[in-house]
């Protein structure tokens, strides 16, 4: 079996992502994301001590799993596969992607964070099952982003890979058509989500429309 064979899984075109910042239990806001149509969600919380986030995604689990949502987990491969959860997502400094595979198997689901072509070439030969680009624009949501690789920089990795393609970074509604045009499967989102507490569903729903 090739080592990045994730059975019968694609990409949704919106890719929500969730934050601590909202003022939200993570159990609220993944039921809104699902009740607005989400079916892959990324648990993503940088300060949270293992064992909390442990726990908080096996709570998500509980939600997703009956659903047939996916639950993705930020940064960290021990709470996924202790959690069960379907994935992780890695950045440039995480664990390596092929030892993630090596932990997770075959079937778990592995993104991966680029921010400019030669990494995007880079990992189009790791066992990931998607890239994500980024930031496209400005973000206040990462702390010290890399530089903003524009639509331009969507296009040039788009040109070097022919894995699923994420963009990410200060992604608004009216940046969604673009972003795609410029050759992402599907974006990423964490504030367009989280404008307020009010109606997650209802934006995650909108933007999802406007994707698809
Ligand atoms: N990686 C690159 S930009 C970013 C991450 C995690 C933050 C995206 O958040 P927002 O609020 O959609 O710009
Ligand atoms: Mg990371």
């Amino acid at each position: 079996m090739k080592m990045n064979a994730v059975l019968s899984w694609t990409l949704p075109p919106v890719y929500p992502i969730t934050s601590p910042q909202v003022g939200l239990s993570l159990r609220t806001v993944v039921e809104a994301l699902i009740a607005g149509g989400a079916t892959m969600v990324q648990i993503r919380d940088k300060q949270a001590a293992a064992r909390t986030l442990y726990e908080a995604v096996c709570a998500v689990m509980e939600l997703a799993r009956p659903r047939g949502v996916r639950v993705i987990v930020n940064d960290r491969v021990d709470v996924a596969r202790a959690a069960a959860a379907d994935g992780v997502h890695l950045g440039q400094d995480d664990l390596d992607p092929v030892a993630a595979r090596a932990i997770l198997g075959p079937t778990a689901i592995i993104g991966y964070s680029t921010h400019n072509v030669a990494q995007a070439r880079a990992a189009d030969r790791l066992p990931v099952d998607y890239l994500a680009i980024g930031p496209v624009f400005e973000t206040q949501t990462k702390e010290q982003p890399d530089p903003v690789v524009g639509l331009e920089g969507v296009r040039a990795v788009r040109a070097v890979t022919t894995k699923p393609l994420v963009a990410i970074g200060g992604i608004t509604a009216d940046r969604i058509a673009p972003v795609r045009a410029a050759g992402a499967d599907a974006v990423a989102l964490i504030s367009a989500l989280y404008t307020g507490p009010d109606d997650i569903a209802g934006r995650m729903a909108a933007l999802l429309a406007l994707a698809r």
